[in-house]
């Protein structure tokens, strides 16, 4: 998808991030997305990533764990 049509909300891919506390129900909520059920999850360890396929595009989503640190070049900003 060009830049241009992502600014604009057009295109038929689409991304986002999960960001939240911990046992906030990220995962809970992209595994419901991705497999239309709810699954037995333990913390995350890094992230999940998964892409969701629909009729007209799809969706990436990236699951960061909530206890998960940042890169150490912004956690001493
Ligand atoms: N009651 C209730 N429990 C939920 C809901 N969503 C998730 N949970 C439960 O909350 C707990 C944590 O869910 P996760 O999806 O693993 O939470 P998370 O935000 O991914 O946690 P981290 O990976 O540690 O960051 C699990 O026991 C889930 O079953 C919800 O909508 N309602
Ligand atoms: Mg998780």
């Amino acid at each position: 998808m060009r830049i241009g049509g992502w600014l604009l909300g057009r295109g038929s891919e689409h991304s986002g991030l999960l960001l939240g506390s911990d046992a906030a129900g990220k995962t809970t909520l992209l595994y419901r997305l991705k497999l239309g059920e709810t699954v037995q999850t333990i913390p995350t360890i890094g992230m999940n990533v998964e892409s969701i396929e629909y009729p007209d595009g799809s969706l990436t989503l990236w699951d960061v764990g909530g206890k998960t640190r940042p890169p150490k070049c912004t956690s001493d900003v």
